[in-house]
C-alpha cells in the first residue's frame, strides 16, 4: 500500500531523485509525507474538475442574453390528484441553439426546475434527498410559490437530457421530462438524393430520374426509377444522362423536384 502511494506521489512531483534517495534510509517517515502529496493532488484535481463542470456540461452551457434564440415559458405546479407537473412536458432544440426559459412556479409549494443528464438528475436527486441541499447553478433555479425566474442555456450537444425538480418526493410525483437536442445541419446534408437523368419531357414538366439513391428522407420512399415533376427553371437546367443531386418534395399532391445541385 505505501509503496503504491509513493509511486502515485513520485508520477506526480517533480523532487521525484531526493524521494527516491530517502525511501530507504527513512521509509515511514518518507511514506507519511507522500500521503499528504498524494493527498494534496487528489484535492487540487477535484477543484478543477468543479470549475469544468459549472462552465461546460453534457446538457450544454450557460448561455448570454444576445444569443437567445427563443424564449420559452414554462410553469410548475401540484395537480389536484396529488401530482407535481412542468408544463410544457417536453423540449426540442436544435444543437447550438440558446433559450431563455421563463419559468413561474404556480404552485403552493416549492419546486426547482434542474437542466441536466438524466444520470446527473439521478446523482443530485440522491444527494438533495441526504442533505437537504439548495442547487444554485446556472443550470437550475429554485422558486417560491408565486415566484418567477429564468434561466438561459445554450444547448452545445446533441443527446437526451432532462430538466427536473430534485427536491424530495417531486421528481416522483411527475417533475421530469425530456429534452431532445438534434443536429439540424446533419439532416439538411441528408436530404439531398443523387440520381441520373433518364429522360426530360418538356412540355408535360416531368423527368425521369434512375438510379434514386439517398434517402429521400421527406418522402420515406426506397431508391428507384421514378418520375417527378419540375418547374421550367428546373428543367432548364438538366440533360440527359446528368448526375445529379436533388430534394424531391409534394407539390399538389405530385412528386416535384424542389432544388437541384
Ligand atoms: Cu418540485
Amino acid at each position: 500500500m505505501k509503496y503504491l502511494l509513493l509511486t502515485t506521489a513520485l508520477a506526480l512531483t517533480l523532487s521525484a531523485p531526493a524521494f527516491a534517495a530517502g525511501s530507504h534510509s527513512g521509509e515511514h517517515g518518507d511514506a507519511k509525507a507522500d500521503d499528504h502529496a498524494v493527498e494534496h493532488a487528489a484535492m487540487m484535481k477535484d477543484d478543477d474538475h468543479v470549475e469544468d463542470h459549472a462552465a461546460m456540461m453534457m446538457v450544454g452551457m450557460p448561455g448570454t442574453a444576445k444569443d437567445v434564440a427563443r424564449t420559452l415559458d414554462v410553469t410548475m405546479r401540484e395537480t389536484d390528484d396529488g401530482a407535481m407537473i412542468f408544463e410544457p412536458t417536453s423540449f426540442e432544440f436544435e444543437l447550438g441553439e440558446t433559450i431563455r426559459f421563463k419559468i413561474r412556479n404556480d404552485g403552493e409549494l416549492e419546486h426547482e426546475f434542474v437542466l441536466d443528464t438524466v444520470e446527473q438528475n439521478i446523482v443530485h436527486k440522491a444527494m438533495m434527498a441526504e442533505y437537504d441541499m439548495e442547487h444554485d447553478d446556472p443550470n437550475s433555479i429554485r422558486l417560491d410559490a408565486g415566484a418567477v425566474g429564468e434561466v438561459i442555456w445554450t444547448f452545445a450537444n446533441a443527446g437526451t437530457f432532462e430538466f427536473a425538480c430534485l427536491i424530495p418526493g417531486h421528481y416522483e410525483s411527475g417533475m421530469h421530462g425530456p429534452i431532445n437536442v438534434g443536429d439540424h445541419m446533419a439532416q439538411t446534408v441528408v436530404e439531398y438524393s443523387t440520381g441520373k437523368v433518364k429522360k426530360i419531357d418538356n412540355k408535360a414538366g416531368k423527368v425521369t430520374i434512375v438510379h434514386v439513391h439517398g434517402p429521400l428522407v421527406n418522402l420515406d420512399m426506397p431508391s428507384m426509377t421514378m418520375v417527378f415533376r419540375a418547374d421550367e427553371q428546373i428543367v432548364a437546367k438538366l440533360s440527359e444522362g446528368q448526375d445529379i443531386e436533388f430534394v424531391a418534395d409534394r407539390v399538389k399532391g405530385k412528386l416535384t423536384v424542389t432544388k437541384l445541385r
